[in-house]
């Protein structure tokens, strides 16, 4: 029997995943807590067809060149600003990501850090571990306004239009956004969400939330220049990708109480945390965990790893990223 090409999973996943996987290939599997630096990840690419990846590794030209085997690599995520999509294309290299599975559950926790932020959870709660919860008083910790408020959502894909809907439908909010293009009226009146442009979106927003992906055009989207148009008691709720925000700038901002308080999921640089988000106390801080349910994980794992199968076995991924490659200059 002839031997089962070989691929890589560059990061600890399921087990039932890795099984999954071993019906149609050797495989090794990083199974540690640590990331594959570049020259770990190039020599255990070597003589592999597949990879299983995570944001936590860049993926670029220099690594497809140095894996000449590699036919195709699926992120284990949404985002992929981590792959160099231009340059997997001119190597041969298919590209995958995992959308959909994920998106109920993104949006799930954005409302979750929008109303922790807004409600000042993480602050009360140190306050009362702290035991310094010594008498009630009628301004303890007064928040916003979630309910009835105006909430504004910045990118306007699958995970943005899940939160309008949470928004609308739930909390009666009146949901405004900006996104590159406009969504059609079907889909605007599906999840009760009106265009504006960015200005706008920045001076009405009681709470405004990122959800767009990360580009050298989303770069430090929200800057100082940005934070100074927004009400001084509006939220802040980044889900997206850190580098969107400037951090530096936030911070600065939150300390001078120019808007009310900022809820991150997400870090430029991570998982580094700028020092300076460390120290103000209106901000509640969540280590990139916005998709992380069991259900979804796995389901993204699955994803990524049925991307593998499919492509490898029949030619049609799932979920491809350069499906023009197919046939025009791709590996076999
Ligand atoms: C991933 C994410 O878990 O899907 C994305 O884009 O940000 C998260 O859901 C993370 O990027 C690890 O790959």
């Amino acid at each position: 029997m002839a031997a089962k090409p070989a691929i890589l999973i560059s990061r600890k996943i399921f087990p039932d995943v890795v099984e999954h996987l071993r019906q149609h290939f050797e495989v090794d599997h990083n199974d540690t807590d640590g990331v594959l630096a570049p020259a770990q990840l190039i020599e255990r690419l070597q003589g592999k067809v597949g990879a299983l990846t995570t944001g936590s590794e860049r993926i670029d030209g220099a690594i497809v060149q140095a894996a000449p085997s590699l036919r195709i690599v699926a992120n284990i995520a949404v985002g992929y600003n981590n792959f160099d999509v231009p340059a997997l294309s001119s190597a041969g290299v298919l590209a995958t990501n995992t959308p959909d599975v994920l998106t109920e559950t993104t949006a799930d926790f954005g409302f979750a850090l929008l109303m922790a932020t807004a409600r000042r959870l993480t602050e009360s709660e140190h306050f009362l571990r702290a035991g310094q919860w010594n008498r009630w008083a009628l301004d303890m910790f007064a928040g916003a306004e979630v309910h009835g408020s105006t909430l504004g959502i910045l990118g306007m894909g699958r995970i943005g239009q899940a939160i309008a809907r949470r928004g609308a439908l739930g909390f009666g909010m009146k949901v405004i956004y900006h996104n590159r293009s406009r969504l059609d009226a079907a889909t605007e009146a599906e999840c009760k969400a009106s265009y504006v442009d960015k200005a706008t979106l920045l001076r009405e927003a009681d709470h405004l939330i990122l959800v767009l992906p990360y580009s050298k055009e989303s770069h430090h989207a929200i800057g100082a220049a940005e934070i100074a148009q927004m009400k001084s008691s509006a939220t802040l709720v980044n889900i997206a990708r850190g580098g969107i925000v400037d951090d530096a700038a936030l911070a600065k901002a939150l300390k001078e109480r120019r808007i009310a308080a900022a809820g991150l999921d997400v870090f430029e640089g991570e998982p580094s945390v700028h020092p300076d988000l460390l120290t103000v106390p209106n901000i509640v801080l969540t280590p990139h965990i916005a998709s992380a349910t069991i259900q979804t994980r796995r389901a993204m794992a699955m994803l990524a790893a049925d991307n593998v199968i499919d492509y490898l076995t029949t030619g049609k991924p799932r979920t491809p990223l350069n499906a023009d490659i197919i046939g025009k200059g791709a590996r076999t």
